[in-house]
């Protein structure tokens, strides 16, 4: 705490869920730390609306750090004083964890045993959050899937996930701290990553409607998720550091549908007819272990957050479709039209 505000420490600030986490703390007056990578652009897009939060001074803060590297983690800890931690940075792209194995076990798997090692040394009085992932249940071994469904990964990234969040549930045991995994199903929103089927989908629609590119490369059309809406799954991770007792949440809507079926409805709702027409399908896109089917159960959320979806399929297809629609730059799109896609 500082003058009576809390103090949040997010990795992963740059990226989708840490966009949307770090704006939700700074209207809950919260002072945020996050910790971000030197590239070799300066990869803060997503975030740059925040960094003059209006009529605030010492609201957010930046730091250079990286989840494979314990000495800058500590550091962070040590100067941020956090009262509560949301651990978001990951490798978390689950095509491309099988190019980089190794690279995603280190980030996505022991990036998290660094961060709660440092966590026991610094902040053991802090609330920590681990953001766990349906990619743990992997080849399902039962629908629809709860906190107590087996774990079954099938890829680096879900199977660093798992290590990740087995070793989160045994620090909390073992030591005594506050740690809450969020089990979080498919969420989606206008931030997404552009290599993600969903924002490739939607970026495809609109390139398409206008006029930029004649087919959109899939892989596994049949493959089923079960799609949120990101905004919303933010406030759960706020959520779960609010119980008095750490515990494990499966976040999702508990609806289940295909690629193809977001496909079609992204081109309804862009007004094109015979979308089949413009799909084409890559092998490139296939994974060497597919997870065909997931569909979360929430139950434990509504009852003990009160967390509830508001945004369902149909919805975010549409929220989704329309801000590609009304935000066509040609000029960005044209480039994107040469960029290949994971
Ligand atoms: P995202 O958009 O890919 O963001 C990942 C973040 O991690 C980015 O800020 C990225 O920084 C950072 N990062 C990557 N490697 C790092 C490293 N070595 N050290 C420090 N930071 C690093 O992911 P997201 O969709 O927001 O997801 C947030 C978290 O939830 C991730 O842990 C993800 O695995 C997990 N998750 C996501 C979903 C989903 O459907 N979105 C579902 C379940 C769980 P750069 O911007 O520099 O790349
Ligand atoms: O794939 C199929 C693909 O890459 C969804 C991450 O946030 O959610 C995400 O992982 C499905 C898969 O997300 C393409 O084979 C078809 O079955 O959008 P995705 P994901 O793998 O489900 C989980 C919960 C996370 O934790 C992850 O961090 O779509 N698919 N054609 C395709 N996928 C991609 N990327 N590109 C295609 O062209």
């Amino acid at each position: 705490m500082k003058n009576g505000r809390k103090i949040a420490l997010i990795t992963g600030i740059s990226g989708q869920d840490g966009s949307y986490l770090a704006e939700f703390l700074l209207k809950k007056d919260y002072i945020v730390h996050g910790l971000i990578r030197r590239a070799s652009t300066f990869n803060i897009e997503r975030i740059k609306h925040l960094l003059n939060y209006p009529h605030q001074d010492e609201k957010l803060f930046l730091h250079y750090g990286d989840l494979s590297d314990s000495g800058s983690i500590n550091d962070i800890f040590a100067k941020t004083e956090p009262d509560e931690i949301y651990n978001l940075g990951a490798q978390s792209h689950v095509r491309v964890s099988f190019d980089v194995p190794e690279y995603t076990t280190d980030v996505t798997g022991t990036g998290v045993l660094r961060m709660l090692e440092a966590m026991r040394r610094y902040a053991s009085k802090a609330k920590f959050y681990q953001a766990s992932s349906s990619e743990m249940f992997g080849k399902v071994k039962e629908t629809p899937q709860n906190e107590l469904t087996p774990f079954n990964a099938q890829s680096p990234y879900g199977i660093a996930k798992v290590f990740a969040h087995e070793t989160a549930c045994r620090y909390r045991d073992a030591y005594g701290l506050f740690i809450s995994c969020g089990i979080l199903f498919n969420h989606e929103s206008s931030r997404r990553g552009e290599n993600f089927v969903t924002k490739k989908i939607v970026q495809g629609v609109a390139q398409i409607k206008a006029g930029l590119q004649d087919k959109l490369y899939l892989g596994n059309l049949s493959a089923k998720r079960d799609w949120g809406y990101a905004p919303e799954y933010v406030k759960a991770m706020w959520l779960m550091l609010r119980q008095k007792k750490p515990s494990d949440f499966v976040i999702a809507t508990g609806e289940t549908h295909s690629v193809k079926e977001f496909t079609e409805a992204a081109f309804k709702r862009a007004g094109i007819k015979n979308y089949k027409n413009y799909i084409g399908i890559d092998k490139r896109y296939y994974r060497p272990n597919e997870v065909n089917l997931l569909c979360g159960d929430a139950s434990k959320a509504k009852k003990v957050l009160k967390w509830r979806p508001k945004t369902k399929f149909a919805e975010l297809v549409n929220i989704m479709t329309d801000f590609e629609l009304e935000n066509l730059d040609i000029k960005k799109l044209s480039e994107l039209k040469n960029k290949t896609h994971v």
